[in-house]
């Protein structure tokens, strides 16, 4: 079966990841849904791209089930139609023990990186159930695959992202769904800031003293898994930077 995908829609477009994943579709010709809590970058980036492909921007918190589900709904005819889904929205909070950490940092976590990602899936799903296609690409991370210390919650949030991209191509098997995910090693992003609560200085250390991946390098993958002819599923990616060799161990100069 040859389908072309026409419709990309991505959340966690404002930044890192999930903008330089934007700008790649919108090379390949894909019409963009884009998706984010800041309305100011997404009229931004919109005003880039759509001089390239159509683009239709939702601004929402992937954390409130009813705005997600109105968000989808409120989708205009050209945009309704998704043929791609990129679970890309997603954080760490904090970098702390578990006997000490923040709570309401866990709770961010596992609302955003797994019950945010259930709610968009459950609301773009059907359709491609309906029409017998789609792709859904997760973004999960190196986090879900290994673990290492202070990183709990987050990597037990990753490894529910892993679960749930096996789950998924399980369940939409029968559908004509393809399912996959990319796991990245360390990235530099807002990712760090965030997780270190707006410290820069703290941010920026982690990326010192060797070469990180850039969120273009992990763009032009997701670009690479989605323009395969359709029979071909990347069910599973993980990605380092070259001097990376686990989540614990990185060559530094
Ligand atoms: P960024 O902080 O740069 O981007 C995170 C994106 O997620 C932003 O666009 C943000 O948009 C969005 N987001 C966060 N919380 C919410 C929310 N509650 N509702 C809606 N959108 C939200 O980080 P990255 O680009 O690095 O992260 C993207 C993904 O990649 C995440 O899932 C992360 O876990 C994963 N990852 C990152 C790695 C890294 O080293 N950077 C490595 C491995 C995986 P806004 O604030 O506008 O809502
Ligand atoms: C982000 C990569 O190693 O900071 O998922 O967890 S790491």
């Amino acid at each position: 079966m040859s389908v072309k995908p026409t419709i990309a829609l991505i959340t966690g477009a404002t930044s890192g990841i999930g903008k330089a994943t934007a700008y790649a579709l919108a090379d390949e010709g894909f019409s963009l849904v884009l998706c984010g809590r800041r309305q100011d970058r997404l009229e931004e980036i919109s005003n880039e791209l759509s001089a390239k492909v159509p683009v239709h921007t939702l601004c929402f918190d992937v954390r409130d089930r009813q705005a997600v589900q109105q968000a989808i709904d409120s989708l205009p005819e050209a945009f309704s139609r998704i043929d791609i889904l990129i679970n890309n929205a997603g954080n760490a909070h904090g970098l702390s023990p578990i006997e000490s950490a923040d709570v309401d940092d866990w709770e961010a976590m596992i609302d955003i990186n797994v019950k945010g990602l259930l709610y968009v899936s459950r609301a773009v799903i059907p359709g491609m159930a309906e029409r017998q296609s789609g792709h859904i690409i997760h973004i999960g991370s190196i986090a879900g695959k290994e673990v290492y210390p202070n990183g709990n919650v987050y990597c037990a949030t990753k490894h529910a992202v892993d679960a749930l991209n096996k789950g998924m191509r399980m369940d939409l098997n029968q559908y004509g769904i393809r399912v996959g995910a990319v796991h990245p090693g360390l990235v530099e992003t807002e990712f760090s800031l965030v997780r270190f609560k707006g410290d820069a200085e703290r941010a920026k250390k982690v990326y010192e003293g060797y070469q990180p991946l850039k969120a273009e390098d992990i763009a032009d993958i997701i670009r690479f898994v989605v323009t395969r002819p359709y029979h071909v599923n990347i069910a599973d990616l993980t990605v380092f930077p070259t001097a990376q060799a686990s989540p614990t161990q990185v060559k530094k100069l």
